[in-house]
């Protein structure tokens, strides 16, 4: 487990549409992770459908192609220790109704297909390092001190 794991994140579309950016980037700010890149894009069907690859085929596939693709979304690569699963438990379940308060989709959503955020998948290893090179170029990723590193590990 290092300090300097990197995961994928995206605010979806409703989140964006509902201004909950600001909330739900300053949860990780706060966490202590540190952020190595992000913007602001809207997905085509192509990149879409690559990134739900592992769900092709489901009912749900095409009505969730279609939602992510409908409206802006904010990627971003969070860096920090364990981030990927840290971020997940930060993010909560799949369905916002089954999400405990505290987490992002327990406070902020209640519908499945509505659940505000993506994040990389834990279980799911290597999930991280491909969707990030799906979304950035490497020149679009930083890589810097944060200076309060050393009060928090
Ligand atoms: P995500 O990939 O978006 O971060 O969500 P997740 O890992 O928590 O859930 P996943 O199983 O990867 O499903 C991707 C998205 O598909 C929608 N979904 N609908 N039964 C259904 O109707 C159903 N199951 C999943 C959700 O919006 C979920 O975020
Ligand atoms: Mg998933």
């Amino acid at each position: 487990m290092s300090n300097d794991e990197r995961t994928f994140v995206m605010v979806k579309p409703d989140g964006v549409q509902r201004g909950l950016i600001g909330e739900i980037t300053s949860r990780f700010e706060h966490r202590g992770l540190k952020l190595v890149g992000a913007k602001a894009i809207q997905l085509d069907r192509e990149l879409a459908e690559e990134h739900y690859a592992e769900h092709e085929g489901k009912p749900f596939f095409e009505g969730l192609v279609d939602f992510i693709t409908s409206a802006p979304v904010f990627a971003m690569v969070w860096e920090g220790k364990d981030a990927t699963h840290q971020v997940r438990r930060m993010v909560g379940e799949t369905d916002p109704a089954e999400s405990p308060p505290g987490t992002i989709r327990g406070d902020y959503g209640l519908d499945l297909g509505r659940n505000l955020i993506h994040a990389s998948d834990h279980e799911d290893p290597g999930s991280n390092e491909r969707e990030i090179e799906l979304f950035f170029d490497d020149d679009e990723l930083l890589d810097y001190e944060q200076v309060t590193a050393e009060w928090q590990y």
